[in-house]
């Protein structure tokens, strides 16, 4: 069993519907438990800033899949919502479901990069997983909430509940 930590993003179509939508079919990845789930956030753009706004959240997921298995889940899930996979890299869309953390892995290889590249300087990412895991260590070490204590937030809020 690994413990992995998944962000939810979307700033198109309903983005608040899209991640209660992903997070119901998360629920329902073969050998794998919802463990813990963020509130759901409101957040700015980070990248071009001529999109909407994001809904963010972060979830942890007990799971007995590998790290491409998982993925493999993850992105029919996007794919299900209606993503356009060569939409540009920093643009909107609809469902983004990335594995930030994978149990104390660290992951590099063609088809994912764990942990998640971005997350130390997200604060979509970063404050919402240190409501969840409030005393987490990253493989290299770091304090989870340390980090989300001294990054900007940028106007995150709290937007609803997800359980
Ligand atoms: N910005 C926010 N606020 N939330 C995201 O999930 C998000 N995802 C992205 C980029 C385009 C980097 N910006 C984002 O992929």
């Amino acid at each position: 069993m690994t413990l992995a930590y998944i962000g939810l993003g979307s700033n198109l179509s309903d983005p608040a519907a899209q991640i209660r939508q992903a997070v119901n079919h998360i629920k329902s990845i073969p050998n794998s438990q919802l463990k813990k789930i963020s509130s759901l956030y409101f957040s700015r753009p980070m990248g071009p800033q001529d999109q909407p706004d994001y809904m963010n959240a972060v979830l942890a997921l007990n799971t007995q899949l590998s790290a491409l298995a998982l993925l493999d889940h993850l992105q029919a899930i996007e794919n299900n919502a209606g993503r356009v996979r060569k939409e540009n890299r920093w643009g909107a869309r609809i469902l983004d479901l990335d594995i930030i953390l994978f149990g104390n892995e660290t992951i590099n290889n063609e088809r994912l990069t764990v942990p998640h590249y971005g997350m130390k300087a997200r604060e979509f990412v970063l404050i919402p997983l240190a409501e969840i895991a409030q005393t987490l260590l990253l493989p290299d070490g770091d304090r989870v909430a340390e980090l989300a204590k001294n990054i900007a937030t940028n106007d995150l809020k709290i937007h609803s509940q997800l359980d």
